[in-house]
């Protein structure tokens, strides 16, 4: 804990609207604010229109972190937020996830300040199929196959993408190897997210010393919430 506290990793609380109650919120904030967490990632892959922008607006009263959209769609995309991850889902081969929903995204963006990170989104298969797999149709890629990660991370980035997310998948059974995230963190100039299936400040630490710059947990606090006890500021 001390490593990371010392040095300038950053972490994310992943809220789902879905899976929070408007009544919940300003409690659950308590527990982020007294915990290492640097921003506040907002996005499921299915929410209610509107419920994001609800949402957002609770946890905006509570808290002075950023908070950044990870949208599953761009039903999602609220001008309460501080950023958006304009993610492009480049393990897949759907172009509606690909650049489709982007196009239909811009008239919305238009009439927002919000600040739009290109993103290379890379779900990696964990042992269970995910709901990123479910919603978007797309294959993850094979954990076994290291050579075709990391020419996926760096084609995002010739692209121009200005972050890499490793995505195991929300509630994974198993979260992004170290050997994987230090593979990839080799490869690439840009920063690196790793999410999916992380539950314990031991594979939270091993994917930062692998070398993660920022890391993101849902489920494990949806779970339960005593978890931030131990990722106390
Ligand atoms: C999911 O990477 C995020 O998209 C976080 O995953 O919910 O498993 O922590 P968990």
């Amino acid at each position: 804990m001390t490593a990371i506290k010392n040095s300038d990793k950053l972490f994310a609380v992943l809220i789902d609207p879905e899976k929070i109650s408007l009544k919940n919120v300003s409690g659950f904030m308590d527990k982020v604010n007294r915990s290492i967490a640097t921003h506040i990632f907002v996005g499921g892959s299915t929410v209610d229109e509107n419920q994001t922008d609800i949402i957002i607006k609770e946890i905006k009263k509570a808290t002075s972190l950023p908070v950044v959209l990870f949208p599953g769609d761009i039903t999602q995309i609220s001008n309460k937020a501080d950023a958006l991850l304009f993610l492009s889902l480049i393990s897949g081969r759907n172009a509606e996830y690909l650049i489709s929903k982007h196009v239909k995204a811009v008239a919305k963006l238009r009439n927002t300040n919000l600040e739009v990170i290109p993103t290379g989104y890379i779900l990696i298969e964990n042992g269970k199929q995910t709901s990123v797999e479910r919603v978007t149709e797309t294959k993850p890629l094979s954990r076994s196959n290291l050579n075709q990660i990391i020419d996926t991370a760096r084609a995002g980035e010739l692209l121009g993408m200005k972050l890499i997310y490793l995505e195991a998948g929300s509630g994974a059974l198993e979260p992004i190897t170290p050997e994987i995230i230090s593979a990839v963190k080799k490869e690439i100039n840009i920063p690196l997210i790793v999410g999916g299936g992380i539950r314990s400040i031991n594979q939270l630490e091993k994917a930062y010393i692998s070398g993660a710059d920022l890391v993101v947990i849902g489920t494990a606090f949806e779970e339960d919430d005593s978890f931030f006890d131990q990722l106390k500021n």
